[in-house]
C-alpha cells in the first residue's frame, strides 16, 4: 500500500509546478457548473483532466473521484483516490492562493474519513509546497522544478505539531446563524482573524500559527459548503496527525458518514480546545424550523 500512495503523491507533487504555471492562461469562467453548482473556470477543467489521467494511471488506484465530476471512475482494484483538483479556484481571477487537495481511503467511496490512510494538499503560493500526512505525522516540502518535468522536494518542516493557538478565520458570513455570531464575536476578541477564501491557505496557516478555522452551516446552507469527501475528510486528516482536532459540531469529521459522493458538512479544525469550544457552544439543530 505505501508504494501506492509514494506514487500518487509523485505523480501529483510532479504536475504541480505544471499546474502552477498553466493557471495564467486559463482564468476564464466556461459557463458551466460542476455537480455542487460552483462555476468552473478552465483552470478547475483542465487540473482535473490532467490529474484524472494521472492519478488513474497509477497501478493500485482504484477508484477515482473529483469534485469537477458526478461520478466515481472505477480503475481496478485498489485504493480510492478522491481530490479537489484545483480548490478555492475563485481565487484565481485575482491572483490569490488556490491548492489541490487529494485524500487516499481504503474503502469504495463514498465513505467515511475513518477510512483514510493518507492525505495532502498542494499550496500554490509565493512557493509551491505539498503537505502530506501519513502514518500519523505531517510533513512539508518546498516543489523546487527541475529541467524536462523534473521536481526535486525539500523538506521544509517535518513532524509538524500545532502550536498554541493564534489566528482564526471561518467562512460564509453573510448567513451564519446568531448563536455562531456570537462565538465569532468572542473568539475575535482573543485570536487574530485570517481569511484568505482559499481553504488550503487558510488550514495552512492554522498548521503553522495554530488556531481555528472553520467554514460553518449557514442559514441559506445548512450542509455548510465544503464537500466531505474531497474537502473536509483530507484536511481533518492533516489537521488531526498534526495534534490537533476537528468537528462537523458534534464529532470529529472523520466520524461523520458518507451517503453521498458530494455530500456537504460543516467543518471546524484547529485547536483542541477551541474545537471542544465549538462542540459546546454550536447547536447545529438552531437552523432547523
Ligand atoms: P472550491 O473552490 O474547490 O469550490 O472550494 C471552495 C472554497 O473556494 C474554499 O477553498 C474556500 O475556503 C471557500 O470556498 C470560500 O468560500 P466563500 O467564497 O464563501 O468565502
Amino acid at each position: 500500500m505505501n508504494d501506492i500512495i509514494d506514487e500518487v503523491i509523485r505523480q501529483v507533487a510532479e504536475a504541480a509546478p505544471h499546474i502552477s504555471s498553466g493557471l495564467k492562461k486559463r482564468r476564464e469562467y466556461v459557463g458551466n457548473e460542476n455537480p455542487s453548482d460552483e462555476k468552473q473556470l478552465e483552470a478547475d477543467i483542465w487540473a482535473n483532466e490532467l490529474l484524472k489521467q494521472l492519478v488513474t494511471s497509477v497501478k493500485g488506484v482504484g477508484e477515482f473521484a473529483s469534485e469537477e465530476e458526478e461520478q466515481v471512475t472505477d480503475c481496478g482494484e485498489g485504493l480510492s483516490v478522491a481530490i479537489d483538483p484545483l480548490d478555492g479556484s475563485s481565487n484565481i481571477p485575482t491572483n490569490n492562493l488556490v491548492g489541490t487537495i487529494v485524500g487516499i481511503y481504503d474503502e469504495e467511496l463514498p465513505c467515511k474519513g475513518k477510512n483514510l490512510v493518507a492525505a495532502f494538499y498542494i499550496l500554490y503560493g509565493p512557493l509551491t509546497t505539498l503537505t502530506v500526512a501519513r502514518d500519523g505525522e505531517v510533513d512539508e516540502y518546498v516543489i523546487e522544478e527541475k529541467p524536462g518535468d523534473k521536481i526535486e522536494l525539500h523538506k521544509a518542516s517535518e513532524n509538524i505539531r500545532m502550536p498554541k493557538a493564534k489566528v482564526y478565520g471561518f467562512g460564509g458570513n453573510k448567513n451564519w446563524a446568531q448563536d455562531f455570531r456570537d462565538f465569532e464575536s468572542e473568539i475575535s476578541e482573543e485570536y487574530k482573524l485570517r481569511y484568505g477564501g482559499a481553504f488550503v491557505g487558510d488550514i495552512n496557516q492554522t498548521l503553522h500559527h495554530g488556531g481555528l478555522f472553520g467554514y460553518p452551516h449557514r442559514t441559506d446552507a445548512p450542509e455548510g459548503k465544503y464537500r466531505l469527501l474531497f474537502e473536509c475528510n483530507p484536511i481533518a486528516y492533516i489537521v488531526e496527525a498534526a495534534g490537533g482536532a476537528s468537528t462537523d459540531t458534534e464529532k470529529s469529521i472523520l466520524e461523520v458518514e458518507a451517503d453521498k459522493l458530494h455530500q456537504r458538512s460543516p467543518f471546524f479544525a484547529g485547536d483542541e480546545k477551541l474545537i471542544k469550544k465549538v462542540e459546546k457552544e454550536i447547536d447545529i439543530s438552531s437552523l432547523d424550523g
